[in-house]
């Protein structure tokens, strides 16, 4: 780590280094921060010029950002904020204290917020400007497990009652409660951004700033000074996601974006980096990605040491200690705090002689000191041209004294015993009694109190309250039949894919009258793959920069264009941030009122499986719009092999409960489902989102049949009844996606060849028919007394003769799941098993769900129910040349 001053290299002379820091220090006073630096960079070449080879370093050194003579002024009354942070502090932790002696190990933390406390309220005193209907606001990412001091704050507010505090991570209780942490789902109108899964709300939050940029470079909201702020822990910085968009951050030079990381040094075991210094580390990071950074490190009580220190000698001590031994040293006695410290110097010594061992102790670190918190916010929301992160120091569990104040143990902390809370009431002077105290009650000062007063002034002031989720956007209001139209009419017999299809209806949709402007496609690097590179030229692909560059496709007619007011969100080679950009754009309608409504078309094997938990988000947070599943099918996608062939995005879409998962098969039930899709979220308001996986293999799209639109949302339909319904065999072929093919064919195979009558269904959804049938069983089990519904896969299977077998490209539990609702035995072809890298027919036999295998299934259940001949199998295996002895697709 590189923070350290030298003061005395090679044996230097004191008095010389002294000379160079005064004559600094007079340019300083004299020309001011701008000429200093510009002397310390010229310098900085000559020396590189003079072949002095200086080591890089992204750090600075160990101390506050901001020095004390910038620091402006603190306009709030900084006593009666710290009286309200301490009421909040202490229902904060009463919550969880009180719970956990309700119910024993209900959860809940104490020390997340007692060490973020003035982070936030210094925020919400003087920063967090609210949504109204002349500002859009700023949108702020809580820490998921600080969750209890935002309840707390509510509560003073009047915006939550004593009861819903009481029922803190007891939602099912009468009259409600409060989420463990911030689900808009469980609390719509309250939380805006599930923070909780760590790792996700930095990355959302990027992307967020940027969605805000996209739509002002694009005319659709008026360009504001909105602010998006995140706050994350400093062990939160370890996943991947955390720091995985920073350069895209700072390359869109987004000063709307700021980060606060409480760097409490500790997560939930122990020390983040016990052996080396988190603060720098982070700092080399974001200055390395061009961030502005402000380190919050020390309090107001350090500075008056700093100003006697004129040999730099406690910055120097302060950048040796690695994060451990500092962690030691909350938890330690003033003596210690001398000893260890200071006592590495005696000059060190010196500089706090004059100081107690109890003045020592109480030395404050920067994140719990307000005017070194607001110094830093205001300068972060008035820096220009980047991203801004703020690194405070803070101490986890403050305040909680031994009951875990510093210690290892201290996220988990949920009891305290009765000392411990005395203790924690005297600190923070909260007007209780030593007996009233141990009952640890909810305390709310008289709504006429100063605090009160005060608190509601400050938030009037700043717009009102935050939190706050409210839909802001009015209903789109037509019914785009037009639009759809020609996609329900087949494609006369022209081979066409299901993703070229959809492709075709993005376009028509991006020339729409009402939803043109609101549909944003997005994609990460695979535009060309779905033959989307037509809408490059016409959309244009949003760069914040515009095209600075004659691209090289020029002369020709679809090229690369990158245009300020384009539309494409082109995200490059990340499904994660695609993803974000998804759920700002999908979420908008709240966030903004503006009804965007975004297509993010992707590789679908990198879908559900590598981002799920956004999607998860996406899910609580109400995220309208489409993911796209492109490529799809196991042994659709031939060629890419095992790590790109879907077999299972359908079965990950299961859990997520409002996704709609479609694999259709043809144009005209694509345009069906996009068309309700739209309907049912933009004007109906459903909090409902979408998967539809497409494809690429090429075939000719037949004409919507009759009646079907029904059938095609709900999951099935009859697509080809049997030529010969009077036929003595029968069979039921179920097809989904490009399989549905696979069983059309086989239909044909089974008329001609073995006298089978088989009716053909698409099934476009097996989760919609799940879901019904599970819906059904359950409204049967509570109302015993009522007439029973029956299940859809039921009904449509009333007057459906013969053996049952369905194939699609996805794995085998998908129909089997359906199967129960069905009136006989169902036989499941499906693709579980790695992918290899083959043509489509070389798959379709390896996995057993071509049309040769669903003949043989359906013979095969035919003879089960002993309506054929063994003999007849030996001689359908035979003609239909399948090897019996094939590897087992499923384990090889
Ligand atoms: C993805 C994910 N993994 C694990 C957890 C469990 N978890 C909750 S809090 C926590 C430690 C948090 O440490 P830090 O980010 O430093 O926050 P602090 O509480 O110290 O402010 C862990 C591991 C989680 N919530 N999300
Ligand atoms: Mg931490």
């Amino acid at each position: 780590m590189d923070n350290e001053i030298s003061t005395q290299p090679h044996g230097m002379a004191d008095v010389e280094i002294q000379e160079w820091l005064e004559s600094l220090d007079s340019v300083l006073e004299s020309s001011g921060p701008e000429v200093a630096a510009e002397i310390l960079e010229r310098l900085r070449a000559h020396a590189t010029v003079n072949g002095i080879d200086l080591p890089f370093t992204a750090n600075t050194p160990y101390a506050n950002t901001i020095p004390p003579r910038l620091e402006p002024l603190f306009p709030g009354d900084q006593e009666l904020e710290r009286r309200i942070k301490s009421l909040i502090r202490w229902n904060a932790l009463a919550m969880v204290v009180r719970a956990n002696r309700v119910e024993h190990n209900i959860g809940g933390h104490i020390s997340t917020y007692a060490s973020a406390a003035t982070l936030y309220e210094v925020g919400f005193n003087h920063f967090f400007r609210a949504r109204t209907e002349e500002f859009e606001g700023d949108t702020v990412y809580f820490q998921g497990h600080a969750s209890p001091g935002m309840y707390a704050r509510a509560f003073l507010e009047g915006r939550l009652s004593a009861q819903k505090l009481e029922n803190f991570r007891r939602e099912l209780k009468p009259g409600g409660g409060l989420s463990s942490y911030p689900h808009p789902w469980l609390m719509p109108d309250f939380w805006e951004f599930p923070t909780v899964s760590m790792g996700l709300s930095p990355l959302m939050a990027i992307y967020q700033a940027r969605f805000n940029r996209y739509l002002e470079d694009r005319g659709m909201k008026a360009a504001t000074d909105a602010k998006v702020w995140a706050f994350l822990g400093d062990g939160e910085t370890d996943e991947p996601e955390s720091l995985g968009a920073i350069t895209l951050a700072s390359r869109e030079k987004l000063d709307n974006l700021i980060f606060v990381i409480n760097c409490n040094l500790q997560r939930l075991d122990g020390p983040v980096r016990g052996n080396g210094q988190i603060i720098q580390e982070l700092e080399s990071a974001f200055r390395g990605a061009r961030w502005n950074v402000i380190k919050v490190l020390w309090g107001s009580e350090w500075d008056p040491i700093f100003e006697r220190d004129t040999e730099g000698l406690l910055v120097k001590r302060m950048g040796e200690l690695v994060d451990g031994e500092y962690q030691k040293l909350v938890v330690s006695s003033g003596a210690y705090v001398r000893e260890q410290f200071f006592g590495s110097d005696p000059r060190l010594l010196q500089l706090v002689e004059p100081m107690s061992d109890e003045s020592l102790r109480r030395l404050r670190l920067g994140g719990h000191d307000p005017r070194k918190v607001y110094a830093a916010y205001k300068a972060a929301v008035e820096h220009k041209g980047s991203p801004t992160v703020i690194l405070a120091r803070t101490i986890k569990g403050y305040g909680l004294g031994e009951a875990g104040e510093g210690k290892n143990v201290t996220h988990q902390q949920k009891k305290l015993n009765e000392d411990e809370l005395r203790e924690f009431r005297s600190r923070f002077g909260i007007p209780l009694n030593d007996e009233d105290c141990i009952e640890v009650p909810f305390y709310r000062p008289a709504e006429d109190s100063v605090e009160i007063q005060y608190l509601r002034a400050r938030r009037e002031a700043l717009g009102g309250y935050v939190p706050k989720r409210s839909i802001r956007s009015k209903p789109l209001a037509a019914e785009h039949d037009e639009l759809f139209k020609e996609f329900l009419e087949g494609s006369e017999g022209r081979e066409v894919s299901t993703t070229m299809a959809f492709v075709g209806m993005l376009r028509k949709m991006l020339k729409d009258g009402e939803i043109g402007k609101l549909i944003v496609p997005i994609v990460p690097d695979e535009a060309r793959t779905f033959g989307m590179e037509s809408l490059f030229r016409t959309a244009g692909i949003y760069s914040s920069a515009g095209q600075k560059y004659e691209p090289v496709d020029v002369n020709t007619l679809l090229y690369y264009k990158e245009a300020k007011d384009g539309q494409i969100l082109e995200e490059g080679i990340t499904e994660a941030g695609s993803m974000a950009s998804c759920i700002a754009a999908g979420t908008a309608y709240a966030t903004h009122g503006i009804n965007t409504i975004p297509f993010f078309i992707y590789y679908s094997m990198f879908g559900f499986q590598r981002i799920a938990d956004f999607i998860w988000a996406a899910a609580d947070m109400r995220t309208r719009g489409f993911l796209l599943g492109g490529t799809s099918g196991r042994t659709t996608l031939s060629g890419e092999g095992l790590q790109h062939q879907d077999g299972n995005s359908h079965v990950l879409a299961l859990p997520v409960p409002n996704i709609k998962a479609y694999d259709p098969a043809f144009a005209y039930e694509i345009a069906v489902i996009i068309q309700d899709g739209i309907r049912r979220m933009y004007k109906d308001g459903e909090n409902v989102f979408y998967y539809i996986t497409v494809m690429n293999e090429p075939y000719a799209m037949p004409a919507m049949p009759g009646n079907v639109k029904d059938g095609i949302l709900r999951g099935m339909y009859r697509f080809r009844p049997a030529a010969n319904a009077k036929a003595k065999l029968r069979a039921q072929l179920f097809g989904s996606g490009a399989i549905l093919n696979e069983a059309l064919r086989a239909q044909e195979i089974l008329e001609t060849k073995y006298g089978v009558a088989a009716d053909v269904w698409s099934v476009t959804s097996y989760k919609e028919l799940y879901n019904d049938g599970i819906e059904t069983e359950r409204w049967n089990r509570l109302h015993p007394g009522e007439k029973a519904r029956v299940p859809y896969v039921t009904k449509c299977l009333a007057d459906a003769p013969g053996v049952l077998v369905a194939a699609s490209d996805y794995l085998k539990t998908l129909p089997n799941m359906i199967s129960k609702w069905m009136p006989r035995r169902l036989a499941s072809l499906g693709t579980d098993g790695f992918g290899r890298s083959e043509g489509r027919t070389a798959l379709r036999d390896f996995f057993e769900v071509d049309s040769r295998f669903i003949t043989l299934a359906t013979l095969h259940e035919l003879f089960v129910d002993g309506k054929v001949e063994r003999s007849l199998l030996d001689k359908a295996i035979k003609d239909l040349g399948i090897n019996t002895d094939k590897p087992n697709p499923v384990i090889s």
